[in-house]
C-alpha cells in the first residue's frame, strides 16, 4: 500500500495546476513547497521591479472560463505582488489549501522497485510513499551567487533578488553595487537608482532589452479579451511561443531596408519582446538577418543614453539578439542618465574581490554600503539535484545526467519510472509563454496516470531509444537556429563547471504539443510498461 497516488513538488504555477487536475482525475495528491506561502518563482523573486514579461492576459491559467472571466488584471504586464495575489485567488477558489504542506522541503526520493513507488523524503524529517513522482520545482528556482573572494567579509548586507527580504530593503542614501544586467538586474536597477545615494551597476555582457509600454488595461480591451478567451487559448495552445505572434512570414534579408526600419520601429513603440523577434521569419536563423535587428536595438540605445562612451558599453555585441533571454525595460537605458549611476566594465577589468567596504576590480576600487546580485540561477537542472533523486538500482539523477540532462519530451527520463517533470529539459517551456506550458505537461501526466490505472497498469520509464532519439533531435532543431550560440543559462554557461548543452526545444509549442499528444494516443509509444517494452 502507498500513501499516496502523486507527490508533487512545490507549489508555483505548475504544483498549484498539478494538484487540482490530479484531484480532480480522482487521485490521492499532496505538495510540499519550501516556501511558507505558494507562488514558487512569485514567491521568491519579491525585488522591487518585479513584473512578468509576458502579458497578463497570456500569463494566466487557460483551463478555467470561470477563473479567466472573474479575475481582472490591472496592466498589460503584471507585476510580481499581482501574480502572487492571482494564485492564491486560485488556491482559494479550488480549496486547494488542504493539499499543499507549505514550510516543508523535499530533500530526497528514492524509487522502490518491489513496492512500485517512490518513498519521499521532507525537510522535516517525515517521509510518504507514493505511486508517482512529479517535479513541479520549476526551471529557475535554485539561485547563483558568484564565489568572489573575500565576500564573508563584507561589512554591508548582501542581496540575491530570487531571496529578497519580505519586509522590503530601504537603500536609501546607500551606495549600492548591482552585479547582473538580465532580466532581473534590469527590472531591479531603475527601483534601486530612484533611492539610492548612487548605484554601481557592474556589468560582465550587455543585454538587448526591447520596451515594454506597460499601462493599464483599458476597460475595451479585457471586454475585447474576455470576449473570445476561449478561441483565443487554443490560438495560443498551436502558436510557436504559447503566444499568438503575427508576423509578416518573409525573411528580413529579403525586405526593402525602409520596410524593415519602418516595422521595427512601429513595434518598438507597441512593446514586447516576442512581436519584435516573430517579425521576420529569419531573425533567429540567420546571423546576417539577426545583425540587422541587433542594430536597430544597439541605434534606440545610442538615443536613449546620453553620454556616448556609456552608450556603447551598453550596446550588445558577440551573440545574437534572442539567443540570451530578450529583456524588457521601459527605463532601464534611460536610467544611466541619472547622475548618481554610474556603469562599471566588469568584462574588460572583472571584479576581483569584495573588502569590508565594499569591491575591488582589476582596476578600481568602490566603496558601498550594500550589495545586490541579479545573477542568475542553475536552470533546468538545479531545482531537480538539490533533492537527492535516485531511481531504479540506486541511481542518483545526478550521475544519470552527468554529461548534460536527457528527457524523453521533457517528461520523463529513462531509469526513473513513474517520475515525471513538469516543464522539464527537453521541452519548451523556457522558451514559451510557461503558463501555457505547464498546463499541458499537467494535463498530459494526469491523462498519462489516468490511462496508466484503466490498462492497470504500475509502472512507466522512458525507453533510452526514445530518450536519445528525441534528444537528437531537440539538438538538431535547436543547431538549426541561433539559440545556443551565447554563453547563457539556456546552455548552462553561468555556472562554473555545468556541462554545456543547450537542452531546450526550440521547436515551437503547438508541434511539441502534437507530439505529446501523438505518443499517448499510441498507447504510450516509446515508454516501457511495468517494465515492458
Ligand atoms: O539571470 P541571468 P536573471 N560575475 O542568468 C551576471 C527569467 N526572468 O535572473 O551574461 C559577474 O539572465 C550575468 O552576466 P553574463 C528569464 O527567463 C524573467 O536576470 O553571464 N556577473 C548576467 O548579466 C531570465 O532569462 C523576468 O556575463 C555575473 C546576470 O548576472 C531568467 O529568469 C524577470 C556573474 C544573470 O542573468 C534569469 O534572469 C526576471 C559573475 N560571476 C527573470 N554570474 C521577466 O519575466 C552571473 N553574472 C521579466
Amino acid at each position: 500500500m502507498v500513501d499516496l497516488d502523486v507527490v508533487v513538488v512545490g507549489a508555483g504555477f505548475s504544483g498549484i495546476y498539478a494538484v487540482h487536475a490530479f484531484r480532480s482525475a480522482g487521485l490521492t495528491v499532496k505538495a510540499f513547497e519550501a516556501g511558507d506561502g505558494i507562488g514558487g518563482t512569485w514567491f521568491w523573486n519579491s525585488y522591487p521591479g518585479a513584473r512578468c514579461d509576458v502579458e497578463s492576459k497570456d500569463y494566466s491559467y487557460s483551463f478555467s472560463p470561470a477563473l479567466e472571466q472573474e479575475w481582472s488584471w490591472s496592466e498589460r504586464y503584471p507585476a510580481q505582488p499581482e501574480i502572487l495575489r492571482y494564485l492564491n485567488h486560485v488556491a482559494d477558489k479550488f480549496d486547494l489549501w488542504p493539499l499543499i504542506q507549505l514550510n516543508t522541503r523535499v530533500t530526497g526520493a528514492s524509487w522502490d522497485a518491489d513496492a512500485a513507488a517512490w518513498t519521499v523524503t521532507t525537510s522535516d524529517g517525515a517521509s510518504v510513499t507514493a505511486r508517482y513522482f512529479v517535479s513541479a520545482a520549476g526551471c529557475l528556482s535554485e539561485f547563483n551567487v558568484p564565489n568572489l573572494p573575500g565576500l564573508d567579509s563584507f561589512e554591508g548586507p548582501w542581496y540575491h533578488t530570487s531571496r529578497w527580504p519580505k519586509e522590503g530593503v530601504d537603500f536609501t542614501g546607500k551606495r549600492v553595487g548591482l552585479v547582473g544586467t538580465g532580466s532581473t538586474g534590469i527590472q531591479v536597477a531603475p527601483e534601486i537608482a530612484a533611492v539610492a545615494d548612487h548605484l554601481y551597476v557592474f556589468q560582465r555582457t550587455a543585454n538587448f532589452a526591447v520596451p515594454n509600454r506597460n499601462r493599464p488595461w483599458l476597460e475595451s480591451e479585457e471586454t475585447e479579451f474576455k470576449s473570445r478567451y476561449r478561441e483565443y487559448r487554443e490560438e495560443a495552445r498551436q502558436s510557436f511561443l504559447g503566444v499568438p505572434v503575427t508576423g509578416t512570414g518573409r525573411p528580413v534579408l529579403a525586405e526593402p531596408p525602409e520596410d524593415v526600419q519602418r516595422l521595427f520601429t512601429q513595434r518598438w513603440q507597441a512593446g514586447g519582446g516576442m512581436p519584435f523577434l516573430g517579425a521576420y521569419t529569419d531573425l533567429l536563423v540567420s546571423q546576417e538577418a539577426n545583425d540587422v535587428v541587433a542594430e536597430f536595438m544597439r541605434d534606440r540605445i545610442r538615443e536613449t543614453v546620453d553620454d556616448p562612451e556609456v552608450a556603447e558599453l551598453l550596446c550588445p555585441r558577440g551573440y545574437p539578439v534572442g539567443a540570451k533571454r530578450l529583456c524588457q525595460s521601459d527605463d532601464y537605458y534611460a536610467m544611466y542618465n541619472r547622475p548618481n549611476v554610474s556603469l562599471v566594465d566588469i568584462r574588460s577589468a572583472p571584479i576581483e574581490s569584495v573588502y569590508p567596504g565594499g569591491v575591488k576590480t582589476t582596476t578600481d576600487s568602490y566603496d558601498l554600503d550594500a550589495l545586490v546580485f541579479a545573477t542568475g540561477f542553475d536552470a533546468l537542472t538545479g531545482a531537480l539535484f538539490a533533492m537527492d533523486i535516485r531511481g531504479a538500482g540506486g541511481v542518483p539523477l545526478r550521475t544519470a545526467w552527468e554529461t548534460g540532462a536527457s528527457a524523453y519530451l521533457g517528461v520523463s527520463t529513462a531509469g526513473f519510472p513513474n517520475l515525471f517533470m513538469i516543464t522539464g529539459p527537453g521541452s519548451p517551456a523556457v522558451f514559451s509563454n510557461v503558463v501555457l506550458s505547464i498546463e499541458q505537461h499537467v494535463e498530459w501526466v494526469r491523462d498519462c496516470i489516468v490511462w496508466l490505472r484503466a490498462q492497470g497498469r504500475t509502472t512507466i520509464e522512458p525507453t533510452s531509444a526514445a530518450q536519445d532519439e528525441w534528444m537528437a533531435h531537440v539538438s538538431d532543431v535547436a543547431n538549426a537556429t541561433l539559440f545556443p550560440k551565447a554563453d547563457s543559462w539556456y546552455v548552462g554557461a553561468n555556472i562554473p563547471g555545468k556541462p554545456r548543452v543547450f537542452t531546450s526545444y526550440v521547436g515551437g509549442c503547438g508541434p511539441y504539443r502534437a507530439k505529446c499528444d501523438e505518443v499517448a494516443a499510441a498507447g504510450y509509444a516509446g515508454f516501457a510498461l511495468d517494465g515492458l517494452t
